[in-house]
């Protein structure tokens, strides 16, 4: 015997784009609900993102979750990269004309979490998509012991990429595009002052290192390592050394090193589903696509994803008009490939794929132009902090 509950979105997954969209379509007055497999408590400990598009920052603000972001964000109008012994400060603000926002992922979590109260059922478990094709779609979920049936309008597949919802689309229907590169990123966190005010990305023969923070009094840094590494060959003191050899000597000698409060690797992939919409379930950030980290673009695509339906799903609540829930899949892809071909740029230039002495000499030879050529940081600084948003089609 099912609990059979009514809301007119259901959203699959309570990570930032599932709690954002939610608090959005409440702020309008259109009820959802958020179904999580997890605690809140799992949730916020994820250490995963750091830096903010100003879009982001905006729909933040817009959601009426920006205070503490306000407060405690740092902007950053630039960052450097350092390659050849040297660094190259790429001037965000001055060839973008917009400056990025440092505000850990953990931190959103908490203030959307906070901000959305009763709606989310934390600790869902097998969820499972009905009907999407029809004009009632239904979500079925078990928590707390019983077994439950949401009646919806719409679902919002909000689950990342190892969610249900993508997984639920017959493979006839979808396309998956994807590229695994040979390497992963070592992150540790750690309560140490950042080794400058702003970003380091840097290209070095032994790999990539990405020197980052959270405060001035947290750091976060990367190190490019192995694709079969594991985090027990990585004592702290092998990580500082490793961090250390890869950036320029000045920078080297301002780390300042300390215990890990936490340490992971990540695999870096492009992938990307096509379409984002099927029937009545709309695919959202990780749930439809993942990039390398390089760019600082997954968190802000998933933001982009739910700009984007949040509008849709309003002028259709408000006014039964379906003109942008129509183009929200073209629309968000759109964002979505150039993104991912950014980022997919950015790794190649920046990581070590092999010991091929040609393709390290074009790597230098670029990042040597672009330390040269305003018209190629200019290029570097558009993607990097966000392109414009695809002009809506006329809504008739
Ligand atoms: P998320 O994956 O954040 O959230 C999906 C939610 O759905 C999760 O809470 C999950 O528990 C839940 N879920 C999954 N299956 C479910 C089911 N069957 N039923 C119910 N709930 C289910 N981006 C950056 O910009 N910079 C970074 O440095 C960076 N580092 C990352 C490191 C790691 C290890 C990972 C995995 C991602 C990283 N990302 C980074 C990308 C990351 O920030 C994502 O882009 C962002 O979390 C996307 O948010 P969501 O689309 O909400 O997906
Ligand atoms: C981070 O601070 O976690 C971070 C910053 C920039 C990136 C990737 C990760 O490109």
């Amino acid at each position: 015997m099912s609990n059979v509950k009514r809301t007119r979105v259901a959203i699959v997954g309570a990570g930032p784009s599932g709690l954002l969209l939610s608090k959005l379509l409440d702020d309008h007055g259109i009820d959802s609900i958020v179904l999580e497999r997890r605690s809140r408590e799992h949730v916020e400990a994820r250490v995963r993102a750091g830096l903010l598009e100003w879009s982001t920052v905006e729909l933040l603000n817009e959601a009426g979750v920006g205070e503490r972001m306000m407060r405690e964000g740092l902007l950053h109008g630039g960052f450097a990269l350092a390659f050849d012994g040297r660094m190259h400060r790429i001037d965000l603000e001055g060839l973008a004309g917009r400056p990025m926002l440092v505000y850990g992922q953990t931190e959103i979590e908490r203030d959307l979490a906070d901000a959305t109260g009763d709606q989310v059922v934390w600790n869902a478990h097998d969820v499972a998509i009905h009907d999407v094709d029809g004009s009632a779609p239904r979500v079925t979920y078990s928590a707390d012991g019983t077994h439950n049936e949401l009646r919806c309008e719409f679902i919002a597949g909000c689950d990342g990429y190892h969610g249900v919802t993508r997984k639920s689309v017959p493979t006839g229907r979808i396309a998956h595009y994807e590229r695994t590169y040979p390497f992963g990123w070592l992150g540790i966190l750690a309560d140490v002052p950042p080794v400058g005010d702003e970003l380091i990305y840097a290209n070095h023969a032994d790999g990539f290192a990405l020197c980052s923070m959270r405060s001035r009094a947290r750091s976060r840094y990367y190190v490019q390592c192995a694709l079969d590494d594991r985090i027990e060959n990585w004592p702290d003191e092998r990580f500082w050394a490793e961090l250390k050899g890869r950036l320029p000597a000045e920078q080297a000698a301002r780390v300042v090193e300390g215990p890990s409060i936490e340490k992971s690797i990540a695999p870096l992939r492009s992938f990307v589903a096509e379409p984002m919409r099927f029937g009545r379930l709309f695919l959202v950030g990780d749930a439809a696509h993942i990039v390398p980290p390089t760019g600082a673009k997954g968190l802000n695509l998933a933001a982009a994803d739910v700009r984007v339906l949040h509008e849709g799903l309003v002028e259709y609540c408000r006014n039964g008009r379906t003109t942008l829930i129509d183009e929200y899949s073209e629309r968000a892809l759109s964002r979505v490939w150039k993104a991912t071909r950014f980022s997919w740029w950015f790794t190649t230039l920046m990581h070590k794929f092999s010991d091929d002495a040609f393709t390290r000499k074009l790597q230098l030879a670029e990042l040597d132009y672009l330390a040269e050529s305003p018209a190629a940081s200019r290029a570097l600084a558009e993607n990097y902090t966000g392109l414009p948003f695809a002009a809506q089609r006329r809504a008739d």
